[in-house]
């Protein structure tokens, strides 16, 4: 294959060495060779400025027909956002998002890559472009210290939808921290033309603290080198593809999502809950095109390419099936899809009637029936308000948010439970006469007769302190207490902590 640059001298990328020497080398990266000179043919393409968009969006297919020179300037930004509610993270970034900007080129294109690492960045960065036919995809000639900028030149040989990740060591900490985006390489022809096109990547998440912990966390190399995330998510952040933020399409068009893994470890079994991809480009690759698929598995460092037609209103909740993930990491999307119904291709639901089974073993029964309605839940939570300060409306919202995903399954919406089975937190003397006790019963849980304004229920609610945390047990019992006509003062975590480590 014939290249338009030279080869690099450095082959051994990932060595920790190469970090050192490029840091001591600021005067300039260690493989600046100057400008290089095309032939003629390339002097004569035209030059064009590469659009890049922010997830979820794709820049407009290309219409050319023929090649250029592609001007892409990418900023790396050391960037505090918010990975869930109430909690921020220094993200490392590709043009201030996660994932970055989204690139799309034409096969046979010659880029000039210029790489600028903001002022601000307290590191050096580089890229590597799985696109990109060279050592380290570009990665040694990108060495960017903070304050400089970095430039070369790479023919697109290969076209395909391809993954860019930073390459500077340790690389699980920089991908880990968000540094990682897409570059779709389109054949001259161009891609079959569909109504809407998204960009999603999954990324895995290494934080010091535990999963919705509040505040700044840290990242955590040693849940990194165990490969066991605090997050899994879409797009870098929980629910930013949620309520407001969700895809929304409508009824009767084609939907193509380009989706991406950067890992830095787990692999993706992409799904999207009530739909059949019609197409899936495996792999990311251009040649085979797989049909009538639920769900594909997508490599960390790797993509895919899914069409699919939406034909019924609705929600649809994007996943990865590995459902722990989706309903306790946060890998969990919508895609909304507005439009008439038709209810021969599906008939929503016909019938409502009360089925409580036999309620054979009540522990094992309620943990089951809590799984089977925490997949239905998770689809309702509504995209998070933004959360100031530590007031008790800002404690009211962030509970009601853990109501809706943990509660809500047995004591309902309305907190009035379901009548002999599960009591009522509406109203409930019980609950409202203790304060501490309720303290109690949702960290290490309750089973036995008790009566809740004069009806006896003798079952069991499952404990859920290895689940929540303090501030998340305060937060929901302050919206618990102060709903559906109850009142009383916010609970803090100091409360939940004492009653957490209290001996019995
Ligand atoms: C899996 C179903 C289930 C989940 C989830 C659940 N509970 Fe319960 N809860 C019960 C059952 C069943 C009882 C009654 C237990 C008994 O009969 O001894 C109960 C009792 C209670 C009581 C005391 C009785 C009353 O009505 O005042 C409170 C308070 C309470 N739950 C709060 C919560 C809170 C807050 C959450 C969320 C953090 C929660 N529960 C999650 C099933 C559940
Ligand atoms: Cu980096």
């Amino acid at each position: 294959m014939k290249k338009n640059t030279p080869p690099l001298i450095i082959g051994a990328l990932f060595s920790a060495s190469i970090f050192l020497i490029n840091l001591n080398a600021s005067e300039g990266p260690s493989d600046a060779k100057g400008p290089v000179i095309f032939p003629p043919e390339i002097v004569a393409l035209p030059i064009e400025q590469a659009i890049l968009t922010s997830p979820p969006r794709v820049p407009p297919p290309l219409t050319r027909k023929h090649s250029a020179r592609v001007v892409v300037n990418l900023e790396v930004r050391e960037v505090v956002m918010p990975i869930a509610d109430g909690t921020e993270y220094t993200f490392w970034t590709y043009g201030g998002t996660v994932p970055g900007s989204f690139i799309r080129i034409r096969e046979g294109d010659v880029v000039e890559f210029t790489l600028n690492n903001h002022p601000s960045s307290k590191l050096p960065h580089n890229i590597d472009l799985h696109a990109v036919t060279g050592p380290g995809g570009g990665a040694a000639s990108t060495f960017t210290a903070p304050g400089h900028g970095s430039k070369f030149t790479f023919k697109a040989l290969n076209r395909g939808l391809y993954v860019y990740h930073c390459a500077t060591a340790p690389v699980p900490m920089h991908i880990g921290n968000g540094m990682y985006g897409l570059i779709l390489v389109e054949p001259p022809e161009g891609l079959p033309p569909v109504d809407r096109e998204f960009y999603v990547m999954q990324g895995d998440f290494y934080t010091s603290g535990r999963f919705g912990e509040t505040g700044l966390q840290t990242f955590d190399m040693a849940k990194s080198i165990d490969e066991h995330p605090t997050y899994v998510l879409f797009n870098g952040a929980v629910g930013s593809l949620v309520g407001d933020k969700a895809l929304v399409a409508n009824v009767g068009e084609n939907v193509r999502i380009y989706f991406g893994v950067g890992g830095p470890n787990l692999t993706s079994s992409f799904h999207v809950i009530g739909e059949i991809f019609d197409k899936v480009w495996t792999e990311g690759g251009m040649k085979f095109v797989q049909e009538h698929v639920q769900t594909t598995l997508v490599p960390s460092g790797g993509s895919t390419i899914v069409d699919f037609k939406v034909d019924v209103p609705g929600t649809y909740v994007l996943v990865d099936h590995s459902l722990s993930r989706a309903f306790n990491k946060g890998a969990i999307g919508m895609l909304k899809v507005v439009g008439d119904e038709d209810r021969v291709i599906y008939s929503g639901k016909e019938i409502d009637a009360v089925y409580l089974g036999s309620q054979s073993e009540a522990g094992s029964e309620s943990s089951r029936r809590e799984a089977e309605l925490k997949a239905r839940i998770a689809a309702e939570i509504k995209s998070n308000p933004t959360i100031a300060g530590l007031t008790k409306e800002a404690q009211f919202e962030r509970g009601k948010q853990v109501y809706m995903g943990v509660c809500f399954a047995c004591h309902l919406p309305d907190g009035k439970g379901l009548p002999n089975v599960f009591p009522p937190l509406a109203a409930s003397d019980y609950m409202l006469a203790d304060r501490e006790r309720s303290v109690r019963i949702v960290l290490k849980g309750l089973s036995g007769p008790v009566t809740v304004n004069g009806t006896t229920y003798n079952s069991v609610m499952p404990p859920h302190e290895a689940a929540l945390t303090d501030q998340q047990v305060a937060d929901v019992l302050t919206y618990v207490f102060n709903s559906w006509g109850n009142s009383g003062d916010a609970f803090t975590a100091n409360n939940v902590k004492a009653i957490r480590n209290e001996r019995h």
